[in-house]
């Protein structure tokens, strides 16, 4: 592992793959498409038709009914338009979904919903008129496998609740792969019980709910994940960038198993989506906390070569949580602060929360509430202030870049370190591949490119 060669993310899946993920990431099974049965969707399909390519279903809720587990289903491109749930409000404050995923897989066999390759299709939910509160995928079966969807305009159609949701997932073991959800009223993907979940190089971006009942944009993170009972498998987050969302980028508020993020970026959230006009959190990577209580069993929450730059408020916050969750390689660049660990005790006192390695704080404000952590090999603890001329390139802008053809992070010289930086080797071992005589500090480690 030390002298481990870091030039592929393969190598970090694989560690990862063995410890925390239920199912195989990133392994044949999660990219090839199953054994079983193929059918077709498209939006000029037709429910009575046969579900093949020739002649196509039009409806996700009929590819279900069909599809068993080790099936995959297919959707064309185009615009799939949804005007109201598939179900009636009982009131102003009930909760209805547009599309429900109640039907599991099984494990190693699950039920594939994939856009075709090549093509995208659009769920677009913007003109639903349900006067309630609003789920676009309410998924609560699981081993399921969603991929190449874009998912977009959840509305809130009344002020008498909090956000509606692009993505509700209550389901384990499911599959969330290169998904595009944004401009909701409300959280792009939150996860709500489940466990064993993958978010994988998917993106969360633009959603702010205006017509929250405690106020516009309070609500509306890019990622979540919540209220998962303890012991459970983590939930991970890999590969996702979360931008311009009004609340936080991934917030991870008020769940008790452990959650996983890494190689993520997470930039501009706490502002009304395009502007600079200040609307909720702002929290780039939100790592846990109960509004403040202390849980005797909250769990640690890992936040790993990822990066956050330019929010609101914290790049990395621990947000009250009684625990110390692992920050490791992760590069906060102009967010106020780039980290806070403000913790709580057992007595309900504030308290510094987190475990720091191989972190780089560059513009913006340092830290915060270190006090009570353990922080080391850090750009703050070396005397290694970063400076522009150690990076590639500084830029904020084009984070938002096209993704590589397999989905993953688009390769950027932004916050990378430059040849013959300071950065390079100044981390310490964190049982993660590195390359070179040590890890490098910050998201990036220096692999030539
Ligand atoms: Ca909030
Ligand atoms: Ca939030
Ligand atoms: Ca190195």
């Amino acid at each position: 592992m030390r002298t481990a060669k870091f030039g592929t993310t393969a190598l970090l899946l694989s560690v990862v793959t063995a410890s925390s993920v239920a199912m195989a990431p990133g392994s044949a099974s999660a990219s090839a498409a199953g054994a079983g049965s193929t059918y077709y969707v498209a939006p000029n399909g037709n429910d009575g038709a046969a579900g093949t390519q020739a002649a196509p279903w039009a409806s996700f809720a009929r590819a279900q009914a069909v599809a068993k587990a080790g099936d995959t289903v297919y959707f064309r491109g185009g615009t799939y338009a949804y005007t109201r749930a598939n179900g009636a409000c009982s009131g102003q404050t009930a909760k209805v979904d547009a599309i429900t995923l109640n039907k599991s897989g099984s494990s190693g066999n699950p039920i594939r919903y994939w856009a075709q390759p090549g093509e995208k299709p659009v769920f677009d939910f913007s003109r639903m008129t349900d006067n309630c509160r609003i789920k676009g995928f309410d998924v609560t079966g699981s081993w399921i496998h969603l991929k190449g969807l874009e998912v977009k305009g959840v509305p809130q159609n009344n002020n008498r609740n909090a956000e509606s949701w692009g993505i509700w997932v209550s389901g384990s073991n499911d599959v969330f792969e290169q998904i595009n959800t944004h401009h909701h009223m409300g959280t792009g993907l939150f996860i709500s019980g489940g466990s064993g979940n993958l978010v994988l190089n998917s993106d969360a971006h633009d959603n702010y709910d205006l017509r929250s009942n405690d106020g516009p944009g309070e609500n509306a993170d890019g990622f979540g994940s919540h209220y998962t009972p303890a012991g459970r498998p983590a939930n991970v987050f890999r590969g996702c960038r979360s931008w311009w969302n009004a609340d936080d980028g991934f917030d991870l508020i008020s769940t008790y198993s452990p959650v996983i993020i890494e190689n993520s970026w997470a930039w501009r959230n706490g502002y009304v989506p395009g502007t600079t006009t200040p609307s909720g959190n702002g929290a780039g990577f939100k790592s846990g906390g109960y509004g403040g209580d202390y849980e005797a069993d909250a769990p640690k929450h890992t936040v790993r070569f990822s990066v956050a730059f330019l929010n609101r408020a914290a790049g990395f916050y621990a947000n009250h949580h009684p625990v110390a969750n692992d920050f490791f390689n992760n590069t906060g660049y102009g967010n106020h602060p780039n980290f806070n660990m403000l913790g709580i005790d057992s007595r309900g006192a504030a308290v510094g929360r987190g475990t720091l390695r191989n972190n780089i704080a560059y513009t913006g404000t340092a830290t915060s509430n270190m006090s009570g952590t353990s922080a080391a090999y850090n750009s703050w603890n070396l005397g290694v202030p970063p400076t522009d001329s150690q990076f590639r390139s500084v830029s904020t802008s084009g984070w938002d870049a096209p993704r590589q053809t397999d989905g993953s992070l688009p390769v950027l010289p932004h916050l990378r370190p430059a040849a013959n930086s300071a950065l390079i080797d100044k981390g310490t071992d964190v049982g993660l591949p590195f390359s070179g005589s040590a890890p490098d500090l910050g998201a990036f480690e220096n692999d030539g490119r």
